[in-house]
């Protein structure tokens, strides 16, 4: 089975993605035709510029008293952690294990949102702040913004035959990261401001993903004492979720490598910056991990549109695949667990052993 597998990721490779680890460039937004035929159909992601050059976002967004006062009377879903990073595992409240946590997610009034992202670190609060909410928040909670980026995007929309489905705003900076994880939709990703770091793993690789199930937990935060407490959820709810950090704290790293051989000794990631003015295409079950740079002013802006993808025959492939059971992946499973296991029974050394 491992060799057939990777004899799977290589050909992807080979055949339809390439073998360089760069993403097709495009100078100029595709016809409706050639995106659908170049890269929807064939569930392959690309950068396009020169998609968003006639969007007043692009200058306006860089101007925090710009977008203060447009949305001086707006509130809008602040996500906040101790660490930046919500949806993530992070170790368990209850257990020696691993578990899903989410945001604190408060509606906040828009200056104080964009104070918080961006001075935060100055102010050594004790939390990191995104806006973000995957939910249509644009048009939502950003309406006064609306006219500044396009509601959709025409060739997109002409390909697919539908508008998008959500149309999604993030403003963050470079202490919010998004982990490795999969979505059910075609993903236009445009960055307005700042840079964003995509590292991306077509669905064919989804045993290097290292899937398992988590159990949940919520972050709350008090804003008297500022702390947070991570509760797991009640009634208790497991998400399947990549065990995979890419990039491991330099302690980390042997451990990591060790249990994720899949991911880091097979083929490299897609790796890409997206700058202002560009779009990544992000085909829909794409595994993808997200970073960000933010701008001079201390933030990263970025506006992104789900589309409905084709629940197709390749969608049914995929699944096939993601429920076979890699062995190899399977035997490192139930070792590391035997280890875990035997590691938490075991007794604590005193200094004189
Ligand atoms: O920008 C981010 O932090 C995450 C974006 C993402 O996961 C998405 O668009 O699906």
């Amino acid at each position: 089975m491992e060799g057939k597998i990777e004899t799977l990721w290589n050909e992807v490779r080979e055949l339809n993605l390439g073998t360089s680890g760069e993403l097709d460039r495009l100078d100029f937004p595709p016809t409706p035709l050639q995106f659908l035929r170049d890269f929807v159909s064939q569930n392959k992601p690309c950068i396009i510029s020169n998609a968003t050059h006639h969007w007043p976002a692009l200058t306006r967004w860089t101007s925090d008293s710009y977008l203060t006062s447009a949305l001086s009377s707006s509130h809008v879903s602040l996500h906040l952690t101790p660490h930046g990073r919500a949806d993530a595992l992070v170790p368990s409240p209850s257990s020696s294990s691993l578990c899903f946590a989410s945001a604190h997610v408060q509606r906040t009034p828009f200056p104080e949102a964009l104070r918080l992202i961006t001075a935060a670190k100055n102010d050594a609060s004790s939390f990191v702040a995104y806006a973000q909410q995957q939910n249509n928040c644009f048009p939502s909670e950003y309406s006064p913004l609306a006219a500044d980026c396009d509601p959709h995007i025409q060739f997109a929309t002409e390909a697919l035959g539908c508008r998008p489905e959500a149309v999604n705003m993030w403003i963050g900076d470079e202490r919010s990261t998004t982990s490795f994880h999969k979505d059910h939709y075609e993903n236009l990703y445009a960055v307005v401001t700042g840079q964003k770091h995509f590292l991306l793993l077509p669905p064919t690789d989804v045993h290097r993903m290292y899937v398992r199930e988590y159990p949940a937990a919520q972050y709350s935060y008090s804003p008297v004492t500022g702390e947070f407490e991570l509760e797991m959820e009640s009634p208790a709810r497991s998400v399947p979720w990549s065990s995979v950090d890419p990039y491991p704290a330099p302690e980390d790293s042997s451990s990591s490598l060790s249990k994720f051989p899949l991911f880091f000794n097979g083929p490299k990631p897609f790796c890409c910056t997206i700058n202002p003015g560009e779009m990544l295409y992000l085909p829909s079950m794409w595994f993808h991990h997200v970073r960000q740079s933010p701008d001079s002013r201390g933030r990263t802006i970025a506006v992104n549109y789900w589309y409905d993808m084709q629940f197709d025959i390749k969608y049914a492939y995929f699944n096939f695949l993601q429920s076979i059971q890699c062995p190899p992946i399977e035997s490192q499973t139930l070792a590391e667990t035997v280890q875990e296991d035997l590691d938490s029974d075991a007794p604590e050394k005193t200094e004189d052993e």
